[in-house]
């Protein structure tokens, strides 16, 4: 560790979140979105000093609030002396340049960009960081003429990292160009990446997919001791990570069975596009499994919708007609908050429901982790 002299990271940055109250959704489901954004921009490493939230069919075309709105807005960010203004939905080009207006020295960002600046932060082996800045590049690429040119460079923090960063960078040439060479670098891995995997044929595959901070990681390390860093932080795992894992017969001692177990990237409701897209081929560690192992983190108020985003986004890169096994994880959480329900009338609940094999465990507490093996066993053998 660097002594306290040397420490020069910048001040942790102040953000306010702007979200809108639309017609058709519940108060409690806005207030959930928005503390999901609060949750990226403190996995981003910033706080959050305030909320602002507008009632609104669809947002203002030119300004995302209305006028009056921005007026509160702006006052609010002089009050906490904020660093940056947090939108949830996606701004055009044209939105950022008009609140820009309303700002000096202040960082106007969307949830995609936030989600890119984590995914950047996170990311550790080449095709991870090759695909991040892929993404970044093409994020960019339609906003080059706005970005932040009224910010000094050196200021630092969220979205400061990655190809924002230098005035050559900013020539659309320039992008263009890396985007191919990211395309081409990107190839290359992924032709390596899948001789490795043709090499593992022989083995059963399981991968471990799901939404954010569920717990996939936690249940990697419990059944295979990879040592993955698992946090309360969105988007923690950003790379895949497989673990030979062999399990013994529970009513046949003696009896091996070997399989593949992956940690995959966690999916997250508005996930840029242009990351899906991007990290196509590290999901295909859960494209090409023969059992999906799909995490519900139950304690979640939004877990139903979670898990229907999970099979959209399965749905999406080619994952479908997979056998799953539904894994509803921190039951320990979820039976502190309903002390009433019962466990066994709960899975039969959500047997009858989705039809498909379920499993209630505690990867913290390790409850019911031999149920979790047995059902694998039962689904690979
Ligand atoms: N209460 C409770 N917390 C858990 C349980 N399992 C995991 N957690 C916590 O949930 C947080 C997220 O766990 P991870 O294993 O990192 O989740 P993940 O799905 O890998 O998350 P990403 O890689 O960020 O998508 C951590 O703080 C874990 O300690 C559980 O059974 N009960
Ligand atoms: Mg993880």
């Amino acid at each position: 560790m660097k002594p306290d002299f040397f420490y020069t990271a910048v001040k942790k940055e102040k953000a306010i979140l702007v979200g809108i109250q639309y017609k058709h959704l519940r108060k409690e489901q806005t207030k959930e979105y928005l503390d999901e954004l609060a949750a990226l921009i403190f996995s981003a490493g910033a706080s959050v000093a305030g909320i602002i939230t507008q009632s609104l069919d669809y947002p203002n075309p030119r300004t995302f609030l209305g006028e009056g709105k921005m007026d509160e807005l702006v006052t609010m960010v002089a009050y906490h002396e904020a660093d940056i203004v947090v939108f949830d939905d996606e701004l055009a080009p044209s939105q950022i340049r008009n609140i820009e207006k309303h700002f000096k020295e202040i960082k106007i960002i969307d949830r995609s960009m936030l989600i890119l600046d984590i995914f950047a932060k996170n990311a550790k082996t080449a095709q991870a960081k090759t695909q991040v800045e892929l993404a970044q590049n093409q994020y960019l690429l339609p906003r080059l003429t706005n970005m932040w040119t009224h910010l000094s460079k050196q200021k630092g923090g969220i979205g400061m990292k990655g190809p924002g960063e230098t005035e050559i960078e900013t020539d659309r040439r320039v992008i263009r160009s890396n985007i191919s060479k990211l395309k081409e670098q990107l190839e290359v891995i992924e032709k390596q990446n899948k001789v490795q995997r043709q090499s593992r044929t022989d083995k059963k595959r399981v991968a471990l997919v799901g939404y954010t901070n569920v717990g996939k990681s936690t249940i990697m390390n419990l059944l295979s001791n990879a040592g993955i860093l698992a946090e309360n932080k969105l988007f923690a795992t950003l790379d895949s990570t497989v673990r030979k894992v062999v399990f013994e017969h529970t009513e046949e001692p003696g009896r091996f069975t070997p399989f593949l177990l992956s940690d995959t990237v966690g999916f997250i409701r508005k996930l840029p596009t242009l990351l899906i897209e991007s990290f196509k081929s590290t999901l295909a560690e859960a494209v090409e499994a023969d059992l999906l192992l799909h995490v519900v983190d139950i304690s979640h108020p939004e877990f139903e919708n979670q898990m229907a985003l999970v099979k959209q986004t399965l749905f999406e890169i080619g994952a479908k007609d997979k056998a799953v096994l539904l894994v509803f994880n921190k039951v320990d959480d979820y039976f502190k908050n309903n002390p009433d329900n019962v466990l066994a009338e709960f899975e039969n609940s959500w047997l009858s429901k989705e039809h498909s094999p379920v499993v209630f465990i505690s990867a913290q507490e390790k409850t019911n982790i031999d149920m979790l093996r047995q059902k694998i066993l039962q689904m690979i053998s």
